[in-house]
């Protein structure tokens, strides 16, 4: 059995990049006839890395609901897979402890994400959390904890997973075999979706102008507005050159990853950027048009979401437990 383990955190909306980066090869992924078994696909809600830059907890709260909510309506089924919030488990945390203490200081300074996060917080004029140094520990004890062979993410998350494999090394090197050490796996087409209106930056959910960012729950009008308004590039010939023409070829790269194609063979369909826009617009909103639907009709019953995060957690509680244990006492602490 292969397992799957990977998670979208409750910072805003969930975006078009969470969408194609990684949320939809989790719904393929657990319809794989080889992975029926709902304990090898488990999802989760990070709630707890949430918690690292300034936040409003009833806001986390509602997004961590909205995100589940969203990630049944795009199409993981309860019966295939684990769906389950973070900071239900609490092996994730007691896991964290141990990899703390397998990790370095400098290993984790030099991770972009806490460089890029830290410089925006002091530049707010905010404290710089602790844990925002310390996330990726807790997201090596994320997927360390069920014993993870495959980490689906988008491209922005390699340097994560690769932290998290040298620190699973590390640790059965010092302790012994302890940890499966999981591999991350991207789309081929769009593992990095950029901002409409800035296509050198990713579209990230938390960023704080949405005018380049669309929302799975976007209206169509609101779709097709960002994606008519897109940045694009000087000259107007359309191909897919992602240094020379950044804003283009994200439209390609989303349109390829809407409709299947090939998006260097897309370039040539087209004659100019307004057509390009046209298409990538109505082939977003049809793609979303299901999840939407589906979305307001399990929002309508919030009950029977919390009886599948319940459930989730249970599930994944029973996966994790006896690998965190073994950890326990491979590092040399005594059985309680
Ligand atoms: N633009 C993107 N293109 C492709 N994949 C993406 N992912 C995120 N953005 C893109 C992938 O979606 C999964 C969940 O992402 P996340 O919740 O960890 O991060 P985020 O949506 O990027 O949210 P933030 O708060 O704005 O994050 P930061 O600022 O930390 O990047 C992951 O698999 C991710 O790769």
């Amino acid at each position: 059995m292969t397992r799957v383990f990977s998670g979208v955190k409750p910072t805003g909306h969930l975006t078009l990049g969470n969408y194609l980066g990684a949320v939809r090869q989790w719904v393929a992924g657990s319809g794989d006839p080889a992975r029926q078994r709902p304990e090898a696909a488990l999802f989760c809600v990070v709630d707890l890395h949430a918690l690292t830059v300034e936040h409003d907890p009833a806001r986390v709260r509602r997004l961590s609901r909205q995100a589940a909510t969203l990630l049944l309506a795009a199409g993981l089924d309860p019966e295939r897979c684990t769906l389950f919030v973070q900071s239900h488990v609490d092996e994730h945390t007691r896991l964290a402890y141990l990899l703390e203490c397998t990790a370095s200081d400098g290993e984790l300074r030099r991770m972009i994400q806490y460089r890029e996060k830290a410089a925006k917080a002091q530049a707010a004029g905010d404290g710089v959390r602790l844990s925002l140094l310390t996330y990726p520990v807790l997201m090596a004890a994320d997927i360390l904890a069920y014993a993870t062979d495959e980490v689906p993410v988008g491209e922005d998350q390699r340097q994560h997973v690769e932290l998290t494999r040298d620190l699973a090394v590390r640790f059965n090197q010092r302790y012994g075999q302890t940890f499966t050490v999981p591999r991350a796996t991207h789309p081929e087409v769009a593992a990095r979706v950029m901002d409409l209106q800035e296509p050198t930056s990713k579209m990230g959910k938390s960023h704080d102008v949405g005018a380049g960012i669309v929302y799975l729950l976007d209206e169509p009008e609101v779709v097709r507005k960002k994606v008519m308004r897109a940045v694009t590039d000087s000259g107007s010939g359309v191909a897919h050159d992602r240094e020379g023409k950044p804003g283009v070829t994200n439209l390609l790269d989303i349109l390829a990853a809407c409709t299947g194609a090939d998006p260097r063979a897309l370039a040539g369909e087209y004659g100019s950027y307004g057509a390009l826009k046209k298409d990538t617009a109505e082939a977003v909103i049809e793609l979303l048009r299901p999840v939407r639907e589906r979305h307001a009709e399990l929002a309508a019953d919030p009950a029977a979401v919390e009886k599948v995060l319940r459930a989730g957690a249970e599930r994944a509680r029973s996966v994790a437990r006896p690998v965190v244990d073994r950890a326990y006492e491979a590092i040399g602490l005594l059985a309680p």
